[in-house]
């Protein structure tokens, strides 16, 4: 049977459109700037073009609360701008990806204002809404202890005075979530796919897909973080009963008549049963889904996402081959991303972003990121090997509502606790999300780096590095031993060349145990590569390769001129974040 898709073989990069490129000297970032750029990413290798919301929305978390589904926010353009850009997409032979966000809508939406106007409209049962419950004090309480996922002081409920009722929202209370049990609010979903679709896109990344079926007796969670009033609750919102059913519907009713690439992102599940039904090859759901497993790997598990813990290279290949397993031996399909919008910087994150090791450790990634099987999402700017803020910048240049939130908790707890202070700063500055939406730094033009025009104030701060690291000064050098850009651009065209090898190829780790390199092999019938990765500082002398012999080293992070020379079997030695491909005998 023929396991071939254009859409598990496609590169597709995820455009954060308020910070990719300001064409009208707002500050913020538009439609226009992406189809200013199309060159550029057709450059680097891509295929397909994500562009994170654009929707008329209020903003109230960067787009993923939309008021109108069917038209664009006049911050980013007009209609006939997506227009325009999916023309010119097309032109280039590459496609266009919506981020669809159904699981909730703005609380600015019509059919919100329509279902909180009273009890008896006819869109009330189209968001989830629940009275009171009262503690022995008499004082009201929300139906149940769910905590809000964007501020975890928080309820996940809101109280609507009008109407004297709760009504759910998971994410922030402008983020009413929507009552799928009701097949009204399904059947205009699946309109909203039409009207996309029929208009030229070519599929769809599905936000917090897997929250869409809740448990319908709302029950507390258990406790499991003591100190917290409000408790995650995903046990009774993740993968829900009704969840396939669902999804299965939406495939039936629209994307079978279409030829589209689907993506589901699927927070809180580990099951793998429950990951095939989404994306096995017969499942009739989604193509493929993006699992937390890897950035979640530094959170402490069961616990809050602002916490620290350490890993090793061995948990991470853990992970790698968890999910490389479930694709090869199940017949399901998967994602590969090391970074997104909701993510920090993955140079800053799994490797090290100092001076000295910064473009060592974006290429180390880049060589694990481009030789695993699965479709290969690159978020903007990974390309270039952008980092996390600076650990200088005050809490106020962060603007994410979660960031908002989590150090509105912590100076509300612990006022007058420095320490305490200190710790809510490292965390944010290694966890939040506003790292990855800095704008994008397209060249070393004083202060705005060309993201907008040197007199006007970008929404966000932009990085202090951007002298050093920026689009122009990587895109002039073709050199991969000194430009990240031209290392991921050879890296992506030698994935497609090879693609039977790294796309569809057999996957198998390579000394399983170390905890400093990742090592693996793919292969497929002709043609059989090692990828070996040092993931720390130090210099490792390896003696994983054990019997294999490389026959010729294809490309690696520390080429300068000496790759031909490196060994070829026996005992390897690594420099610190040192990574390398080798055809084996
Ligand atoms: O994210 C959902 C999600 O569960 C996480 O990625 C979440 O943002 C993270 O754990 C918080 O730290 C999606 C979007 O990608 C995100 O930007 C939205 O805020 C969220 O849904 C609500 O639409």
């Amino acid at each position: 049977k023929d396991k071939h898709r254009w859409w598990k073989e496609a590169v597709v990069y995820q455009i954060y459109p308020a910070s990719f490129l300001d064409s009208n000297a707002d500050g913020w970032g538009d439609v226009p700037g992406i189809t200013s750029k199309l060159d550029y990413l057709k450059e680097l290798g891509v295929d397909v073009i994500w562009i994170s919301p654009i929707y008329k929305s209020p903003q109230a978390d960067m787009g993923y609360d939309i008021a109108d589904y069917e038209d664009i926010d006049p911050s980013y353009g007009t209609l006939a701008d997506v227009d325009n850009l999916i023309k010119e997409i097309k032109k280039r032979d590459m496609k266009l990806v919506m981020d669809l966000v159904v699981n909730h809508t703005s609380n600015e939406h019509a059919w919100f204002l329509d279902s909180r106007s009273s009890k008896d409209s006819p869109k009330r049962d189209w968001y989830i809404w629940k009275p009171a419950k009262y503690d022995a004090d008499g004082n009201r309480q929300p139906p149940n202890n769910w905590a809000q996922i964007l501020g975890e002081a928080n309820s996940a409920w809101t109280w609507d005075e009008t109407t004297q009722e709760y009504y759910l929202s998971l994410f922030t209370p402008e983020q009413p979530d929507l009552n799928w049990e009701n097949p009204d609010v399904r059947q205009a979903v699946h309109d909203v796919l039409r009207f996309w679709l029929d208009r030229g896109c070519a599929g769809f990344r599905m936000d917090v897909i897997n929250l869409i079926s809740k448990v319908q007796e709302y029950p507390d969670a258990e406790v499991t973080v003591p100190s917290n009033k409000y408790q995650p609750g995903d046990k009774f919102f993740a993968n829900g009963p009704r969840l396939h059913e669902y999804l299965k519907e939406i495939n039936q009713k629209v994307l079978s008549k279409y030829d589209t690439l689907t993506v589901g992102e699927m927070p809180f599940v580990r099951d793998e049963d429950e990951i095939i039904r989404v994306v096995g090859a017969d499942s009739g759901e989604l193509n493929m889904i993006f699992a937390f497993d890897l950035v979640d790997i530094d959170n402490v598990p069961g616990d809050f996402k602002f916490t620290l813990h350490p890993w090793n290279a061995r948990d991470l290949k853990r992970i790698v081959n968890r999910l490389q397993r479930l694709m090869l031996e199940r017949d399901g399909w998967n994602s590969l991303f090391v970074e997104n919008h909701d993510q920090p910087r993955s140079v800053s994150r799994y490797t090290d972003d100092s001076d000295e090791f910064r473009e060592y450790g974006a290429k180390l990634l880049c060589l694990m990121q481009t030789t695993l099987a699965g479709t290969l999402y690159v978020y903007q700017g990974e390309e270039i090997g952008m980092r996390n803020v600076p650990p200088s910048w005050e809490p106020e240049e962060y603007k994410d509502i979660e960031s908002i939130n989590f150090f509105k908790k912590y100076a509300t707890l612990y006022p007058n606790d420095p320490s305490k202070q200190a710790y809510a700063r490292k965390v944010m500055q290694r966890k939040a999300r506003d790292n990855a939406r800095t704008p994008i730094q397209w060249d070393s033009t004083a202060p705005n780096a060309g993201f907008t025009s040197p007199s006007s104030t970008p929404w966000m701060r932009v990085n202090d590095d951007y002298p050093t690291v920026n689009v122009a000064a990587q895109f002039a050098d073709p050199n991969p031993s000194t430009s990240v850009f031209a290392f991921w651009k050879r890296g992506l065209d030698n994935r497609k060349k090879h693609k039977d090898v790294f796309v569809y190829g057999d996957f198998g780790l390579v000394d399983e145990a170390n905890e400093k390199v990742v090592a693996y092999k793919r292969w497929s019938e002709d043609t059989e590569v090692l990828v070996v990765l040092n993931f720390s500082g130090e210099e490792v002398q390896w003696s994983g390769i054990g019997d294999l012999k490389v026959k010729k080293w294809w490309a690696g992070n520390y080429e300068d001129g000496k790759l031909g020379e490196k060994e070829r079997s026996g005992s390897l030695k690594l420099r610190p974040w040192e990574g390398a491909i080798g055809e084996l005998e």
